[in-house]
């Protein structure tokens, strides 16, 4: 994709319009240091090198990781930051498990239940599209006790791409800086059969690209997760979630019609 870039710009094929995103629209900062027996660590490592990156100007993308990874991109944002901080959250799943015995607090079915124990991340700045099938009781009733919105991804497909973005930015209307979830188990397994957990019925890959297109510009970080090589076919999954880092990286430098001013950088974590 980068190679595409010539003296600066790019051309859009969506807009037909040729886009000015400099030479350096997506730097790679390197991989966190991943601390094999100590999760905690490892996301501390992470929450570091986001808050870091905002801290100079920056405007990171984090790849995973599993969808821990939520939780610790979310801190890392929070801590940086002053005002109240928003998640939009693209997933199968609610992620809204306080614990269980096997997996603790922190594991990837709790990455959005731990961004709302955070100071300034409230539920009315949250919302989290394309889930689907079934989840837990006790998750469903934390939702109706919270008000926690969700769109389904029946109700994301049937509304449409622009609808659906458009809900999203009204949610996080009242937030000062957005973070951008991306689990890639919100695309359908057709699209993206590299995922942690297969469930039919998501969004297509055409769809996923364009709400992502459409959020960037209001976000001031994102995080791509549950990326598995192993079970990939084709590299098709790694590369979707490559073009949706770098749509988001286009339409968040203001080049692609968004307002978004900073320059981004990656974080991969492995
Ligand atoms: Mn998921």
């Amino acid at each position: 994709m980068t190679m595409r870039i010539q003296d600066g710009s790019v051309y859009s094929l969506e807009r037909d319009a040729v886009l000015d995103v400099g030479e350096t629209v997506i730097t790679d900062r390197g991989d966190i240091d991943v601390v094999g027996h100590d999760l905690e660590r490892t996301h501390a490592a992470c929450s570091d090198a986001v808050s870091s990156s905002v801290r100079r100007g920056r405007h990171p993308i984090v790849i995973g990781g599993d969808d821990s990874f939520l939780f610790a991109v979310a801190r890392g944002l929070h801590d940086s930051t002053e005002g109240p901080v928003g998640v939009i959250h693209l997933d199968a799943h609610l992620d809204l498990m306080d614990e269980n015995t096997f997996q603790g607090r922190f594991s990837h079915s709790s990455g959005m239940r731990r961004c709302l124990d955070l100071d300034r991340v409230a539920v009315e700045n949250c919302i989290q599209l394309a889930q689907r099938h079934f989840n837990f009781t006790a998750s469903g009733h934390f939702k109706h006790e919270h008000s926690m919105r969700h769109v389904s991804a029946r109700d994301c497909m049937t509304m449409g791409a622009a609808a659906a973005a458009q809900a999203a930015l009204e949610q996080v209307s009242g937030a000062d800086h957005v973070l951008l979830a991306f689990d890639i188990d919100a695309v359908d397994p057709a699209f993206a059969p590299g995922a942690g957990a297969h469930e039919p019925g998501g969004l297509t890959s055409a769809d996923a690209l364009e709400i992502v297109r459409l959020l960037s510009p209001r976000c001031a970080a994102m995080v791509i997760t549950e990326v598995n090589p192993m079970k990939d076919v084709g590299s098709m999954t790694s590369t979707l979630a490559a073009y949706l880092a770098f749509h988001y990286a286009v339409a968040g430098l203001g080049a692609d019609g968004g307002t978004g001013p900073s320059p981004l950088d990656t974080v991969v974590g492995r």
